[in-house]
């Protein structure tokens, strides 16, 4: 005695109606991750003029701030620059200033052309000059000042489009009715010492910059890393870990020459190029690129680096810590297929 075959149709409708759903008939359930996303460059010499047109037509009175998106092609959906990051250009002029505000997402600066602006972070008078980079981590307030003669341009990158995903984005205006307390720089001032205090409540450096000058001549001096380049990071001295969770950066240089190892990780990353040429090998593209050039190493690409004439140097910002502490980072050296 069997029953009568049930009429599909009515129970798809009664599955909708009670917010069902077949997972046999949903093809993106176990999709694999796509094939990785092309590598981006945005050639300084192409775009700088472009970036002066935003000069007349936004005040950082009037807009907060004076800033174009680097909007991947895979991206422009969601006009981020990666998965997780949003890479921006500001551009200040002598005599600017761009407010105070805080937001939860982390950001970065990395300055690429001027001098004499100075970040104010929770407070700290942070100057920016070419090459520094500048923190203001999650819920820090920061301002930007600028007193110098030219204009200044510099490289945000934010955790922006991961928080959107995860729901936790939030901004509120200044000025700060009270500053928190704060690590003078000072303390920090000898190398391999620092203050003996419980500061885990902040999951970030306490040191909002690091000067170039300094960075290059530690990374100069660094061993090769395990892709043969010399690299140092750029950390929180109290822990030892990535300066911010979400956004892990590096200073890369590659000597005369020579291939870096293919090298292929879960996490993306953003390069600028500050000092000397050369090209990457990302997946099947290869990049071209010189001085300010940034460009795009998307997950999953194998990634060879070469310097062309003399050595190069990169600054990296990456989501590699935030796939760390998610047990999603994945690298590998070697013999890696394209
Ligand atoms: O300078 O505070 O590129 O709030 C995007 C959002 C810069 C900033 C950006 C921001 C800022």
């Amino acid at each position: 005695m069997s029953s009568a075959r049930p009429d599909i149709s009515e129970i798809r409708q009664a599955w909708r109606d009670a917010n069902l759903a077949p997972l046999w008939e949903n093809a993106r359930a176990h999709r694999p991750a796509p094939a990785p996303e092309p590598a981006h460059l945005w050639s300084w010499q192409k775009i700088r003029p472009l970036l002066s047109a935003a000069i007349d037509i936004a005040s950082p009175d009037v807009v907060e701030r004076r800033v174009l998106q680097l909007v991947a092609p895979k991206h422009q959906d969601e006009q981020r620059t990666s998965r997780t990051l949003a890479a921006n250009i500001q551009i200040l002029l002598p005599g600017e200033k761009a407010r105070p505000h805080r937001h939860t997402m982390n950001a970065l600066r990395f300055v690429l052309e001027g001098s004499g602006a100075i970040t104010v972070v929770d407070g700290k008078p942070c100057p920016m000059e070419e090459g520094d980079l500048i923190l203001t981590p999650a819920w820090t307030w920061h301002e930007h000042i600028h007193e110098g003669r030219a204009p200044i341009l510099w490289l945000d990158a934010l955790d922006v489009p991961f928080q959107q995903y995860v729901g936790t984005s939030a901004f509120e205006s200044g000025p700060a009715a009270q500053l928190p307390e704060t690590i003078p720089d000072a303390a920090f001032s000898l190398a391999n010492v620092v203050p003996d205090l419980d500061y885990a409540a902040k999951d970030y450096s306490p040191v909002f910059r690091y000067p170039y000058a300094a960075a290059a001549a530690a990374v100069a001096a660094a061993p090769p890393a395990r892709d043969g380049s010399r690299r140092v990071r750029y950390i929180n001295p109290l822990t030892g870990g990535s300066g911010m969770a979400m956004m892990d950066c590096f200073l890369v240089q590659l000597d005369t020459g020579a291939f870096t190892l293919p090298f292929r990780t879960t996490a993306s990353s953003v390069c600028c190029v500050v000092e000397g040429s050369g090209e990457s090998q990302i997946g099947s593209n290869t990049v071209r690129w010189s001085k300010r050039d940034i460009f795009t190493l998307p997950q999953g690409n194998r990634i060879v680096h070469k310097s062309s004439g003399g050595a190069a140097r990169l600054f990296q910002v990456s989501d590699r810590d935030l796939y760390a502490r998610l047990g999603l980072l994945r690298e590998e050296y070697g013999n890696i297929s394209a």
